[in-house]
Order: C-alpha cells, then structure tokens, then sequence
C-alpha cells in the first residue's frame, strides 16, 4: 500500500505499558504503520534498563482489512453496525491501537472501535495471559476510536464515563462497587479547531497519581469536580494540543508507576 504517513504525536496510540511490559501497537491506518519508529530510540533506552518490549503482529493491512463500503454507508447504517460491533475494520487479520485500551491493576477494559478489532483484543488475551483479565465493554457510539474521552479511570474504582455515550455494561462496574462520575459538558468553545476527536478532550486527563490530575487551564467545571473528589488540579493550557487530536492521556504514556499489582474489579 502506498500513504502520506502521519505524525507520531501520540504516544497513548501506539504504547501500551503492562507491569514491565512495552507493547507496541500494531495501528490499523497506514498512516500510522511506520509511528512505531519514532518511539524506538526511547524504548531502547527503557529495554537496556529492564523493560520487557514487545511489538505486536503487524498487520499487512491488506484491502480486506477495510469494510470497503464503509464511507458511503449513510449514519443510521453506521449506527446499526456499531451495535452488532462492526465498524470500518473487518476481522481479516488483528489489529489494535493501545488507546482502545485502559488499564486498572489485574483488569485491562477495551472497546471493539473503528481501529481495534476482536482479533486484536483476543491477541492481547492471549498475549497477556492469566495475570491479567481482558474485559471487553461497549459504549453508545457511533464513532468509536480511542477509549480515553469515552471512559477514563482516574483512580481505583474511580472512573470519568462520558455522558453522551452511555457504557453498555455500566451495572457491572457498579456492582464492583465503583464510582462513575459524570463529566460536565466541555467548555471548548465551538469555534476551536478540532482533528479526529471531539469536545470531550476535556475528560481526556493524565493522573499523576491518585490524588493529582493534569486538567486543562480552561476546564473550570471539570476541574471543580475534581477538586470535589479531592483530586488536586494542575491546571495547563493545552488547546493548542487538542487541535492536533488528543489531551493529557493521548500526548503521554506513563512508563513508570509506583506501588504494587492489585486487582480493583472483584
Ligand atoms: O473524542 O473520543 C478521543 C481521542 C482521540 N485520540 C474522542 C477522541
């Protein structure tokens, strides 16, 4: 296949750091296939310190990857097909990108999306083994692509659940004894330019730890309500960003975190 490329500003994309484990994505555009590249000098450094790297299968991205009627399928078609969990990606060979996936300890969630498919997460199943357990779970949308403005976990059993698309299993994680917040509706105004996401950027944020969030400067509601939960706000402008498709969560990947392997999700 012959494509432009794209840039590899998004690290949450392609990265998906389980324990002491860098997986690198497979992606599912072309455009996005050569990204890993970018990430290589820096996780050479990782694995001469210890990491164990891995790169998934890559995928040929062969025509029979793409739903080839995908662009010309009209809205209420595209609806349809995201309830039966068909999007423009077939099930021809695996394919992922590591922000379809949010991790909490023991338990990883994944959305079957426009560039993660069942192969995929089943590759990841396997992958990871019995230390970990792989839940699927599904969201009102259309549109699915990246979990993190749909479902972001801020702490243990503690977790932003966008509004505008409900999670199909929600009672699952209430009976886990979870708490769902509701974000407020963005404050991003209409005017701002925005590429391949929409508003809800604003509950795209990066944890410190469990008691500090990196929100953006602008974001007064979202940040109160942190505030409310006891969650102390570091406040950054980062509007420029979110023209180029992605907040805090999409523009890092922790490499490192502190504390022990727990399961939150019993
Ligand atoms: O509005 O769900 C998510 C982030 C895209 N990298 C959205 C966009």
């Amino acid at each position: 296949f012959i494509s432009p490329g794209m840039y590899a500003a998004m690290p949450r994309d392609i990265l998906l750091v389980v324990g002491n484990e860098i997986i690198e994505a497979p992606m599912a555009w072309r455009a996005r296939f050569f990204e890993y590249r970018a990430y290589r000098p820096l996780i050479k450094e990782y694995f001469h310190r210890g990491a164990k790297w891995t790169t998934a299968p890559k995928p040929t991205m062969a025509d029979a990857l793409y739903d080839q009627d995908y662009p010309i399928r009209s809205v209420e078609d595209r609806h349809k097909l995201a309830a039966q969990g068909k999007f423009v990606t077939t099930e021809y060979e695996p394919c992922f990108d590591a922000a379809d996936f949010i991790r909490a300890g023991r338990d990883i969630f994944v959305q079957r999306s426009q560039v993660t498919n069942y192969m995929g997460i089943e590759w990841m199943r396997r992958h990871l083994g019995p230390e970990y357990k792989v839940h699927t779970i599904s969201f009102k949308d259309p549109n699915p692509m990246h979990i993190d403005a749909t479902f972001n976990i801020i702490g243990p059993g503690l977790v932003l659940s966008n509004p505008d698309r409900p999670c199909h299993q929600i009672e699952v994680f209430k009976k886990a004894g979870w708490t769902i917040v509701s974000p407020p509706t963005p404050l991003i105004p209409d005017d701002h330019p925005l590429w391949m996401s929409s508003k809800w950027l604003s509950m795209n944020v990066l944890m410190l730890d469990e008691k500090r969030v990196m929100v953006d400067a602008n974001e007064e509601t979202i940040q109160k309500v942190f505030e409310k939960l006891g969650i102390s706000t570091i406040k950054v402008n980062i509007r420029h960003a979110n023209s180029l498709g992605g907040g805090f969560h999409c523009w890092t990947c922790d490499i490192r975190r502190c504390g022990t392997l727990q399961s939150y999700f019993d």
